[in-house]
């Protein structure tokens, strides 16, 4: 049987995020939209054979039925629908649960201390909160299910929905995919929900990871926590298969490719050029967030520069770091001990004309991060952990002129991706980052091409759009077998 063939030709895709892809500011009784280009938008954009809609948390809070009507309406032209969550459930769900306890244990950074905890109450209230908050999700994606929709949860935010939605209907066909790393086994088994969690996460379909390493672990964690059966195929619970796989994210390249071509982006590059004339230019993109490694990232930096004084006026880092979280007491340390390490440097190695790191938090529009990205000869991605890290594969993507070094975090899940073509380095280890800066900059422009260009075909043959694409279709081909299984 072709299982394709059974398919109509339009399914419909429920897509749940925590967040929309549009932000939302009210204007008295009316609501003003922006859909952020994140990566997933273009993903699922650029998936034709599916009907996508999205659902999830708008990001604002709206306590009064006016304005959430008004909302909803302003967004259903959007193909978005809301999920309207209270000050308190964002607090214990969202800063406390996912963002103080799962991102930094799926991180390797551990479970807080009392000191952490204590901020945003005990961990049980966290964990309530959490599930409270999914079964809010659950509610809206059942009211807007049809049945032969497909359903794609996203990320360690929504790890307690897909069991919430096989509650509503066990035939309704779930996939969960998570955007972080999955730890060890061992660093899982830490965790008090730790078997809850997991189970829930079971009730999907399909369980999709960057890497093979993350699904590994996620096995593990299930044969050594629940005591249930791995296969090849994934994880078996009293004959009922979960399939586990690896689908490694990629990026809309053409988009990045073509905006260079753009007057915009033109007029940014010719600036960044003259500005930076008679230097190499160094650049680092990241959200300011403590996996990201940019204070080691910057301490490797001082290092070269302090064991080659000859590169001293003859190269400049950019760090460009997004502020997030702000409300997070951990982040504002983060930015304050950021600030006063490139502080340091630039009154150490500074002149009275230039200085050695140029450091901004804030975000750069689309073009001008393309610009940036083209004109860069090194990047310096050092994340402690990531799980894929898509501004690698940017860089990449907007180097075919000038054929620049990437030097990648093994602890990136880019690293088994772009392996071949980046210089790979342990962020921990700040001597072997500053050797890799020098080797990079010292780099022969044949060693540069061959390196780009093993890099430049991955990042243009594995899009965003593929991604989603062989996702969903597993996912349509999950169910279709277990269909066929009962039909015999
Ligand atoms: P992030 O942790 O956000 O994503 P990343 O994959 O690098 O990390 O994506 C960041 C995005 O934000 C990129 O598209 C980048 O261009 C943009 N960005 C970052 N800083 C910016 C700035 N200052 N100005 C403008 N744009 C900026 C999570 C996981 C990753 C995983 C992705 C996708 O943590 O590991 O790769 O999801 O699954």
């Amino acid at each position: 049987i072709d299982r394709r063939e059974s398919r109509q030709t339009k399914q419909r895709l429920l897509v749940v995020a925590n967040r929309l892809p549009v932000s939302a500011v009210r204007r008295g009784d009316s609501w003003s939209l922006e859909i952020s280009a994140g990566g997933l938008v273009s993903a699922l954009l650029g998936v034709k054979e599916f009907e996508a809609k999205w659902i999830g948390w708008a990001g604002v809070n709206v306590p009064d039925e006016v304005g959430q009507k008004a909302l909803t309406k302003a967004l259903a032209e959007k193909r978005c629908i809301p999920v309207f969550l209270d000050e308190e459930i964002v607090h214990q769900y969202y800063n406390g649960y996912c963002n103080n306890i799962l991102w930094p244990l799926f991180h390797y950074l551990g479970l807080p201390q009392e000191d952490r905890l204590a901020t945003t109450r005990s961990f049980q209230s966290q964990f309530d909160a959490y599930k409270k908050a999914n079964q809010m999700f659950a509610d809206v994606v059942n009211e807007h299910y049809v049945d032969g929709d497909v359903v794609w949860c996203h990320d360690y935010h929504l790890m307690f929905l897909p069991k919430c939605l096989k509650e509503y209907n066990s035939n309704m066909k779930v996939g969960w995919f998570l955007h972080t790393p999955f730890p060890s086994s061992e660093i899982h088994r830490t965790l008090p929900s730790r078997s809850e969690l997991l189970r829930s996460v079971l009730a999907a379909d399909l369980v999709g990871f960057h890497t093979y390493d993350y699904a590994r672990h996620f096995v593990s964690a299930c044969t050594r926590i629940l005591g249930l059966e791995g296969t090849p195929e994934g994880v078996e619970d009293q004959g009922k298969l979960t399939r586990v796989a690896a689908f490694p994210i990629g990026i809309d390249s053409e988009r990045f490719i073509r905006a260079l071509d753009q007057p915009k982006v033109q007029d940014h590059i010719k600036e960044l050029k003259d500005r930076f004339a008679g230097r190499k230019v160094m650049l680092g993109v990241d959200r300011l967030d403590m996996i990201k490694g940019i204070p080691q990232k910057i301490l490797a930096f001082e290092k070269f520069l302090e064991e080659n004084p000859c590169w001293r006026d003859k190269v400049v880092l950019l760090q460009i770091a997004v502020p997030t979280r702000t409300d997070v007491p951990e982040y504002q340390k983060l930015t304050s001990q950021v600030h006063e390490i490139v502080g340091r440097i630039n009154g150490r190695f500074g002149t009275l004309t230039a200085v050695p790191i140029h450091h901004l938090d804030r975000s750069l529009d689309f073009h001008a991060l393309c610009a940036l990205y083209a004109v860069t000869d090194v990047a310096l991605v050092t994340s402690l952990r990531d799980g894929m890290n898509l501004v690698s594969y940017e860089f990449v993507a907007c180097q075919e002129s000038k054929k620049g070094v990437l030097i990648l975090s093994e602890f990136a899940g880019a690293a088994q991706s772009l392996g071949a073509g980046a210089l790979l380095v342990n962020p921990w280890n700040i001597t072997e980052v500053a050797n890799s800066i020098g080797y990079a900059l010292n780099m022969p422009a044949d060693e540069r091409e061959k390196r780009h260009n093993l890099n430049f075909i991955h990042v243009k043959n594995h899009t965003a759009q593929d991604w989603a694409e062989t996702f969903v279709s597993e996912l349509n081909d999950t169910i279709v077998e277990a269909q066929l299984r009962t039909r015999q």
